[in-house]
Parts: C-alpha cells; structure tokens; sequence
C-alpha cells in the first residue's frame, strides 16, 4: 500500500470553507484510515482565514500550487553507473547484478558522458567472421586483465597502459606458432598469448617478446621462463581458468570507451510526464538520464515508467470543477470530491467517492461525517469547522444556508465551546479585504472562473461591512477586474460585494457589452456596477442569473464566426 500522503486540498484562491474543510477532512481521515492525509491549499490565506486558524490555534495548510506529476517524481534515484575507464566485464557484471539494460557512463566529474546498453556489448561479443584479426583484438590494459582473470601475476611492465592488444592461444606446435605471427602482421609488443604448461610456446612466445603471456590452468611455471620474462620485459600471468575460458575473459576485459555511446537523451527533473512522453514518442533509447544544470546525473527512467500509473492521489473539497482545481488535477488521481456546489465537467477513470449535497458549505459535510460515525472532533477542529460554515453562509443568513447547516452548527458550538455569533463578530470583523490588499488582490482573492458554452467568464466575491470601503475604491478596482479579464483571457469578469449586514450586494462587471447591457438589475453608482437587492451567494444566486442572461444570448464562439464570414 503507498505511504505517500493523500492531499487533501480545496479550490484556487481559498475562502475559509475551503481551508477548514481540508484540515477537518484530514483530521478525519487519518482516524479512520492507514493511510496518512495531508491538508494542502492552491492560493494564498486572508485575514478572514488568519483569524478562525488563530482563534483555534491550527497551522495554515501547506501551500501546493501545482501537482502536475513530473520527471523527477517517476525516476528511479539509485541509478547504477560505470565509470568512462571501466571494461566491459565489469559493464556486464554491473548489468547482470542489478538487472538493467543500460548504464549511464559517469565520469569523475560526476558529469554524464554516455551510455553503454546490453546490446552494444552484445553486439561486441557477437563473432564477425569476415574479421577474424578484428575479433582477436581487445582494447584494454595488463592491470585489467589481470583484474578480469584475478589473475596472479609473476611479472609485468606498464601494467596501466591502455592499447590495443591481439589475443593468441597458443595450441598449435612450436614451427606453426611462429609463422602467425608474419601472416597476420601483428607486433609481437601487441600481442596476448594464452598458453598452458607447454614449456616450448612459453619460451617462443618470450623471444619474440609479447606484451603478456598468460598460463592457464593454475599451471606452474619453471624459474627459467619467469627470468626469461624479468629479462625480455615480457610481463607473466597465471589464470586459474583453462585456456577458452581465458580468452573468453580476456576479450571481456577490453576497456568499454569505444562502445560508450553519446546518443543519450537528457531530461530535466521538472519536466512534466506528459512532455516527456511526447518527447520519447518514436525514440528508440532503451532509457533516458535526468540531469541537473551542471549534467551531473540525477536519476533515470524508462518508457515503461512514464507509462505507469502515477502515485499522487488527491481529495478535492468545496469544489468540484477542474478550472478551479489545483493545476495538474487531471493527470493525478482524484480519490474523493467532497462539495456542496453545481456539478461541472470532471472525469475520472476509475469510480471515486464523491459527496455532494446542496448544504451551506463544504464543512458542514465534513462534520457530519464525523456524526455519520458517532464521532467527535476535537474542540479545535469543531471551531475551525463552525468557522467554515458562518464564513460560507454569512452565518445562517444566506439562502444556501439549510436546516442541516443550523443543526450541525448548533453540534459543533457544543464541542467547540464558542457560540455562533461570537465566532461570527470575530470573523467578519476580521479586517476588510479591501482596506487590506491590492485591487488585483482583491478580485484574486476569492476568484472563480466559469465555462458557460463558449463563454469563458470569472465571478469574485467579498465580503464587507457596508459599502464604503468599496465606493471609496470603486475606480481602481474595476481597473483591476478589466485588467483580470484581459490577463484570463474572458468575456467578462465579475466582482459580487456583499454588505453582511444589509444581506445585499453590488455586482462590478468589465467585459462584453452585449451580456452588461442585459443584465436586469438597476445600475448603482456608475454604469458598470448594479444594486443586486437580496443576493449574497455566488453559487445558489448569482451564478444562476448569470446563466439564465448567458442562455439569452448567442454563443460568442459562433457569433464570431458569422461576423467573421460577413467580412469581405
Ligand atoms: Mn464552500
């Protein structure tokens, strides 16, 4: 079973449902399951939200802004590597203990040089017979061989210079040895003769003074030969092998420099899976190396691994719409929604809890899941959970505030040790965001985009005491809400002001004319703003409105269209 936590996280640009449903959702969680959850938020906190974590002495959610899973999450860590000077008996030896198909050649640096795969080594070991010359060859060093053989060495010269060497057994008669040597033109300095206890070959093979004679079999040599060999330069080895298993090693003790191959693909670690995928599309590296800045190696990963499912499982609460989900939503898996507004337009792959019921907020559920199992949050997470509901419903004062709502908060003031209206006075008297932040801040606060046909549009909402501070504001943030719409691309963005005490708003709109010029409400104060009389939700009023003018209208996407096709 995975360990990694499961997020537990509310929509973009938190209100107080949103963060207090999250980490009641967790407390609740980690009671009843093995797994550990985590609560998370996309956006920043306001004061309204500092005010109920501090009047309950709970932490702010750790802030995830995207869960787009990446390279460097499906990479394997521990890759196993071979150094630039390595032979191939150790490549091999290295492939077959840790069962891979291709190490990545890392220098002393650090820094990737190549790689070298099974099949290139294969390949090296495959008989060409129209070369038998190039087949003899091995490109390595005495100290090499003597390594691959664990051999024990008698004598030797300049045990660690690499070159290339022919390889010989010597097993024909003393008068053929010598003419091979004159038919295939190989120095003797560059050759390996492999030998047994045949006294004759030995002595020969010192007078024409070969780079290494190696005796097979554990064989012992006389004390003659060894100071012939001392004398001529001619280094000595003996091999515990006979004499085809000898040459088969010697051949593996080739260096692997002209096998490492520079055809590599190098990846970043933040690249996301998706990107990669398209990159490796069609590739035919059997593997690819995720690097830093400096080349270093970091980790490594197959097709197959970005084929594998991804490990990230997320909780959504108090919404249920991807445009308002963490970036990356879609490509994790989604285990729960947990949410009281309209339903948008998710999928899934596979089937996934999902609660929605028309209640005055997210926490509302969330407590009366607790009640479902006769259960009881603590004080802290009680208070944190009447925050998340008078915060959502103005304090039972808004139409989406239901009998259930009133009930569980009449619960929870039991456990929390708080009265509503207390909790209430503290938190909208917890600073006005328009006193507070920037204009921009102010519509990104609480900022939800919509996707009605083809019309793309962004509802904002604060919550004030009285309009004052906004009339006082009024210019610059209908500056900021144009400048919103620009930068989101939309056909209007929406700014709801609702007055808590008066229970009434006042809707700014920037955007298209033709959906401003059929809004029904009388216009209040300047020509882009009207008096919406008894509308304080977003969800259960507004957003409903908003729809039923939408629907009057054409769609943008062909009526751009016609006009297009009207041009000359
Ligand atoms: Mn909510």
């Amino acid at each position: 079973m995975a360990s990694n936590p499961v997020l537990i996280i509310g929509h973009r640009n938190p209100d107080a449902d949103s963060i207090c449903a999250a980490i009641a959702y967790a407390d609740f969680k980690n009671r009843f399951s093995d797994r550990p959850h985590l609560s998370c938020r996309c956006g920043n906190s306001n004061a309204r939200i500092e005010a109920i974590l501090n009047r309950f002495g709970q932490k702010l959610p750790d802030f995830i802004g995207d869960v787009t899973p990446r390279v460097k999450d499906i990479m394997v860590r521990e890759v196993v590597s071979v150094e630039p000077e390595a032979t191939c008996h150790e490549a091999l030896s290295l492939i077959d203990r840790h069962d891979v198909r291709v190490l990545p050649v890392v220098g002393a640096d650090k820094k990737v040089e190549g790689m070298v795969s099974v099949f290139q080594l294969g390949e090296y070991f495959i008989p060409k017979l129209r070369e038998p010359k190039e087949m003899r060859r091995v490109h390595t060093s005495v100290a090499n061989i003597v390594r691959a053989l664990d051999a024990e060495v008698l004598c030797s010269q300049d045990e660690e210079m690499v070159d290339d060497y022919y390889v010989r057994v010597g097993a024909m008669d003393v008068r053929s040895f010598g003419k091979f040597s004159e038919i295939e033109d190989v120095d003797p300095s560059k050759s390996i003769i492999i030998v047994g206890d045949r006294w004759d070959i030995q002595q020969r093979s010192i007078q024409y003074g070969v780079r290494l004679l190696v005796i097979t079999g554990d064989l012992k040599v006389e004390p003659e030969i060894l100071a012939d060999a001392q004398k001529k330069g001619v280094s000595l080895v003996i091999s515990r092998y006979d004499s085809a298993t000898t040459a088969w090693i010697i051949r593996s003790a080739s260096s692997i420099s002209r096998l490492i191959s520079s055809e590599v693909v190098f990846f970043h670690g933040d690249e996301s899976v998706e990107e990669a995928r398209r990159r490796t599309a069609g590739m035919a590296q059997p593997a690819f190396f995720v690097v830093d800045e400096a080349k270093r190696l970091k980790g490594i990963f197959t097709r197959t691994d970005l084929l594998k499912p991804t490990a990230t499982d997320i909780i959504l609460v108090d919404h249920n719409e991807l445009g308002q989900a963490v970036p990356g939503a879609d490509q994790v898996n989604i285990q729960e929604i947990v949410d009281h507004h309209r339903l948008g337009n998710l999928h899934t792959s596979s089937p996934i809890l999902f609660m929605n019921e028309p209640v005055g907020s997210t926490s509302t559920i969330i407590a009366d899941f607790y009640r479902r199992e006769n259960c009881e949050p603590e004080a802290s997470i009680a208070g944190l959970l009447m925050g998340g509901i008078i915060s959502d419903t103005l304090n039972l004062k808004s139409p989406t505030a239901t009998l259930k709502d009133d009930r569980i908060l009449t619960w929870l003031e039991s456990l929390a040790g708080v009265s509503r209206d207390e909790l209430a006075d503290l938190i909208f008297s917890s600073g006005s965001i328009i006193l507070s932040q920037s204009p921009q801040e102010v519509v990104r606060s609480d900022f939800k985009k919509y996707h009605e046909r083809s019309w793309k549009f962004s509802l904002s909402q604060v919550e004030e005491l009285g309009y004052g501070n906004f009339l006082e504001h009024r210019e610059a943030l209908l500056g900021a809400l144009e400048e919103t719409r620009q930068a989101e691309n939309l056909h209007f963005s929406a700014l709801l002001v609702t007055d808590i005490n008066t229970q009434n708003s006042l809707l700014a709109v920037k955007g298209d004319k033709d959906f401003i010029g059929r809004i029904q409400y009388p216009q209040a104060y300047a020509p882009d703003i009207f008096d919406l009389q008894g509308v304080v939700s977003r969800k259960k009023q507004l957003v409903p409105f908003i729809t039923s003018v939408l629907n009057s209208l054409p769609d943008p996407m062909s009526y751009s269209e016609e006009s297009k096709a009207k041009e000359p």
